[in-house]
């Protein structure tokens, strides 16, 4: 970490918001000056401006029983008649929503009244499925126009939806199903990746089996099937429907019936420091407030004029608020992308820009560094000229990554948004405002107008600005968290009684003030790793580990790697047993598919080192730090809290 923080440390270059860019600007500065002056009545201005109320809110923030914050609540919306209908009766119909490329290239472009009209075709069909008010949903689904669809549909009739990511495994998703008690299930055959179908159904199938003793799933009572990969599947009549049987049948009228602000919206599940991912709950009208909010001013959309693209899944936070919820109830066009970045070409996300004509795009920094490595020749043989601001998300940005971004896909012109944000914060929390913020590579420097941020030490006093610390929010957002789903408790330790005095949420990530007092991010200071700007949980994997008859123990670690961030190493120990009994060639990739079926494929380790031992401390603790050093080649740490001080030394010699 220290010579990652001397390397930013040296980074002095700055870049102002070009003239004209900064004239046109969503974001002024007088968001900061109003939002500083009264941040609830900012935050009330915000919801009321940019979002239709059925009934308007009189009050605003209710902290009267922290941690459990209340936002706008005596006020009703709906949240999908705000991302759809609105714009359709403002004379905005004929506005492209959605403009879908599959990977294989076909090509759909959907107005937002088309949109409109398939979303209440599909509430018609939940409805009839007997799906209501506060029941949830569980949507399994690649990037296709149905999963927005099916995201809003479940909003519009009240219930809540909690989306797995279709990377993740059988077991993922069945333990997601059931922390949820989830109705139904809406999936479909396949979908396309890396230029082949990869089939979800037979998963969902699998999920709700009885498995390994798991017996049936309990509380499905339907799945309803997208056609989109052609893949065969099997067919269970009593409980699966097709989706293009039943929605096209469906009625397009469909009443969207307001709901109160605090009305669940979703669950989303993450990875913590434990092995079970915890159920992250948003609610409706403080999390669309500060998801249009924070899309408006950051990603600076003019809807009647922009073409925009943010690449995430919609499995992820991101897919979510800036995918689905922020650039539709801006009434934003956008780009939605099937597939992979390089498939059937390197240059397909450059050829998407270039066909779509994208203003604004929004992507991670391991996608940039591994378009780095293939080279700036790759997006040079594309147009990006209709490209005017960049953001990134899901991860520390490291400056040349930054300037690369910059001069090779910006023209070395367009602003760079860093955006620091989570699961929990719902919304983008620290970034620059484009117009008007001169920007640091590397750093994601402010907090956004009325969001409170510090860096504190561990008992949470301020570090002042040349000082690194911990991250801490110390007032309550809109678009907060409300809870981690059936588990009051775990939300109160896991993320405010670090600082219960103060009353801080603890958000996990260390880092440091220079000395204009701007913000730059270090990391996770607990044990979550972060691969590809995805979350993974170090006890996750190694329980997926300690699952396969072979492991004795298991250690995981996130090793810094050049494209990833992050990769996961684990270092296993093989039950004597197992020796006995089988040959230990190829146990390593034994393990590797193992993880991938029990998690999911982003979850498979890069490095498996088969060990004798494990560095542990006295009280049985397993030192990852000293595995981390090993992992990265670097000289072993301190090693005197260690029981046998002597197994470092076996272990480097045995990874080497
Ligand atoms: C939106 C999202 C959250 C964790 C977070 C932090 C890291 C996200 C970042 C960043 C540095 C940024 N993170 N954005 N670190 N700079 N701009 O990614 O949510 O998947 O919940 O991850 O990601 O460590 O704590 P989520």
């Amino acid at each position: 970490m220290s010579s990652q923080i001397d390397h930013l440390l040296s980074e002095t270059r700055r870049f102002a918001p070009p003239a004209q860019f900064a004239a046109d600007a969503v974001g002024t500065a007088e968001l900061y000056e109003r939002a500083a002056a009264d941040r609830e009545g900012f935050w009330a201005d915000q919801a009321r401006d940019l979002l239709h109320w059925h009934t308007p809110f009189t009050q605003v923030l209710d902290w009267t029983n922290p941690p459990f914050a209340e936002w706008f609540a005596d006020g009703e919306l709906n949240v999908a008649y705000n991302c759809l209908d609105r714009h359709v009766e403002a004379g905005n119909g004929e506005r492209v929503a959605l403009l879908w490329e599959g990977e294989p290239g076909e090509e759909r472009r959907i107005t937002y009244a088309e949109l409109t009209d398939e979303v209440k075709r599909v509430a018609n069909v939940l409805e009839g499925l007997g799906i209501g008010h506060g029941d949830r949903v569980a949507i399994y689904l690649p990037m296709i126009p149905e999963a927005v669809a099916a995201m809003l549909a479940v909003a519009r009739i009240g219930a809540i939806h909690s989306v797995v990511f279709g990377g993740f495994s059988a077991d993922s998703l069945r333990a997601r199903i059931d922390d949820a008690g989830a109705k139904l299930v809406i999936t479909a055959d396949g979908g396309y990746r890396k230029g082949k179908v990869s089939p979800l159904k037979p998963a969902v199938d699998m999920a709700l089996a009885d498995r390994n003793g798991s017996g049936e799933q309990e509380t499905v009572e339907h799945v309803l099937v997208v056609r989109r990969g052609g893949n065969d599947v099997e067919w269970n009549p009593e409980r699966d429907l097709w989706w293009h049987e039943a929605v096209p049948a469906a009625s397009a009228d469909h009443e969207a019936r307001p709901f109160p602000a605090e009305n669940p919206l979703f669950i989303l599940y993450t990875s913590g420091t434990t092995g079970k991912p915890k159920g992250i709950l948003h609610t409706s009208g403080g999390y669309l407030a500060q998801a249009a909010f924070t899309n408006r001013v950051v990603h600076d959309v003019h809807p009647e004029s922009d073409v925009y693209w943010c690449t995430a899944d919609i499995g992820w936070i991101t897919g979510h608020t800036y995918v689905t919820y922020g650039p539709l109830a801006n009434g934003a066009t956008q780009v939605l992308y099937e597939g992979t970045p390089d498939t059937p070409h390197p240059g397909r996300w450059w050829e998407v820009i270039e066909k779509y004509g994208v203003s604004i795009f929004y992507t991670a920094p391991t996608a940039i560094r591994s378009f780095m490595k293939i080279g700036r020749e790759v997006p040079q043989r594309f147009d990006l000229s209709s490209l005017r601001l960049l953001g990134s998300v899901g991860e520390p940005i490291n400056p040349e990554a930054w300037v690369w971004y910059r001069n090779i896909i910006g023209r070395e012109s367009t602003p760079i948004v860093d955006t620091w944000w989570q699961t929990e914060t719902g919304a983008i929390m620290i970034s620059a405002l484009p117009g008007i913020t001169e920007t640091k590579p590397g750093s994601a420097q402010v907090p956004i107008p009325g969001i409170a941020i510090d860096v504190v030490d561990d008992s949470g006093e301020h570090v002042g600005n040349g000082n690194g610390g911990l991250l801490v929010i110390t007032e309550p957002w809109p678009s907060m968290l409300r809870g981690i789903w059936g588990d009051p408790e775990r939300y109160k330790e896991t993320y405010w009684d670090k600082f219960a005095d103060k009353g801080y949420y603890f958000a996990g990530d260390g880092a440091r003030l220079d000395e204009d007092g701007d913000v730059w991010l270090l990391g996770r200071v607990d044990d979550v790793m972060n691969v590809s700007g995805h979350r993974l949980s170090t006890a996750e994997i190694e329980s997926a580990l300690v699952a396969h008859e072979s492991t004795a123990e298991a250690a995981v670690v996130g090793a810094a790697d050049e494209t990833t961030g992050q990769a996961v190493v684990a270092f296993v120990i093989i039950k004597q047993s197992f020796l006995k009994a089988h040959e230990p060639e190829g146990l390593a990739g034994t393990l590797r598919t193992w993880v991938g079926e029990q998690i999911g494929a982003i979850a498979r380790p890069r490095d498996i080192y088969i060990v004798g031992e494990l560095p542990k401390t006295r009280s049985g603790k397993i030192m990852r730090r000293l595995l981390r050093d090993v992992a990265e080649g670097r000289e072993v740490g301190d090693t005197t809290t260690l029981a046998d001080t002597a197994v470092m030394s076996v272990i480097s010699k045995q990874v080497k």
